[in-house]
């Protein structure tokens, strides 16, 4: 017995310690080497190059047509290059790939926030994969009137060591287009420990992705379906368009230091399923707020709770940026979808072509005590009747059923 249990303390030692040299090597939350390409070629920049020739890319494996660009640069039409961050940044030809290995821990979700602008008027579209795991980025919607912007897909490690890729899948005409990328970051994502008193995971969105301190568009969340491995942890994103993650550190936020503006109006929907229990009475509170980002009013959502939909229009009072709104229902089985989206398409009053929002922030869904006690009134009422008026209250019951079947 003793010799067991001191192996026991051994293996236990062992686990302790063991996690600490196995994360020495692992890639660190934030930029990825040389994930800004403001590295110095050996060779020097293509700008100061006196031969041509393929450009190195430090850090980087290419594949095709990879340019390293600077700002400032103009195209043979005369359009002029945008950079998202620093001076320089790579563009992506037809069917062009850039590359790296990066150390992570296997079976963990990461984020991967990148900033992307798009060169051409034509569609294009940007597929970052980490394999198996690909995810193409529609880059043809302008979200703000700067040209780019930053975005974050997600991946689950299958390995301790993988591959992240960025290729432009496009096949266009004109060779000088192709998407325009830079600043990769990486993040390791952790799904937040549910409070009892609230079924919604990650309510307040303080889980998500790498933010860059200097950059003020926040990070757009695209389409994705899975739950398991967002960007956003416990939360989807539904339909077509993006979400934006937005920070306090450059709009207004209700709570905490991050929350989500609802950009693309009913094509942008942010969803989450909750754990509730069949026929329970349940709210759904939820701050609603202006980003303080000059978005041109009306703002309002549609929130979603089971079959309930309710629609708020944001009406500030003068010293808050926000203010709380609150879906009553009932559940119907052992999960209930919740979910948000704009009901209309808001632009910045500056530029007038900027999208915006309305802010959701601070998701709670809990068993709702006000209409606990107000149910178990009516219970008791319900018991006296029946058992005055037994066929009457059967009829009752009946009518009941044929109108939760109308509402569901
Ligand atoms: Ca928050």
């Amino acid at each position: 017995m003793a010799k067991s249990s001191a192996i026991k303390r051994c293996l236990f030692l062992f686990m302790l310690i063991f996690p600490h040299f196995s994360t020495l090597a692992l890639t660190e939350d934030g930029l990825v080497a040389n994930g800004d390409f403001e590295a110095r070629p050996s060779n020097g920049f293509p700008s100061e190059a006196i031969a041509d020739g393929p450009t190195e890319i430090p850090s980087w494996r290419t594949k095709g047509r990879v340019e390293l660009v600077s700002s400032g640069e103009k195209v043979s039409g005369g359009m002029l290059l945008i950079v998202p961050g620093g001076s320089k940044a790579v563009r992506l030809g037809n069917d062009a790939e850039i590359s790296q290995e990066v150390t992570v821990e296997k079976g963990s979700t990461y984020a991967v926030t990148f900033s992307a602008a798009r060169t051409c008027a034509q569609l294009e579209s940007l597929n970052v994969s980490v394999p198996p795991a690909s995810q193409s980025v529609d880059l043809q919607t302008l979200y703000n009137v700067q040209g780019w912007d930053p975005y974050s897909i997600s991946f689950e490690a299958e390995e301790d060591k993988v591959p992240l890729v960025f290729r432009n899948t496009g096949m266009e005409d004109d060779p000088e287009c192709g998407p325009i990328i830079d600043d990769i970051a990486i993040k390791k994502l952790i799904t937040p420990d549910q409070p009892k008193d609230n079924a919604v995971v990650n309510s307040g969105f303080e889980f998500g992705p790498w933010m860059f301190q200097n950059v003020s568009l926040g990070v757009l969340l695209p389409t994705n379906l899975d739950e398991e491995t967002s960007p956003l942890p416990g939360w989807m994103v539904e339909s077509t368009r993006a979400v934006r993650y937005i920070d306090s550190n450059h709009y207004a936020v209700p709570e905490g230091k991050r929350a989500v503006e609802l950009v693309s109006g009913k094509e942008g929907i942010i969803s989450q399923m909750v754990e509730t229990r069949p026929d329970k009475l349940y709210s759904l509170t939820f701050f609603l707020g202006h980003a303080g980002d000059k978005c041109k009013e009306p703002l309002a959502v549609m929130a979603f709770a089971g079959d309930q939909a309710q629609n708020f229009h944001y009406t500030p009072d003068s010293n808050s940026t926000f203010q709380v709104a609150s879906v009553n229902f009932t559940a119907k089985a052992e999960r209930t979808r919740i979910a948000f989206y704009s009901v209309y398409y808001n632009t910045r009053t500056d530029d007038m072509s900027s999208l915006c929002g309305p802010v959701v922030d601070d998701v709670r869904v809990w068993v709702s005590t006000e209409r606990k006690k107000q149910e178990s009134r009516r219970e008791v009422k319900e018991k006296r009747r029946f058992h005055h008026r037994r066929p009457k209250r059967r009829h009752d019951h009946e009518q009941g059923q044929s109108q939760n079947k109308k509402t569901s």
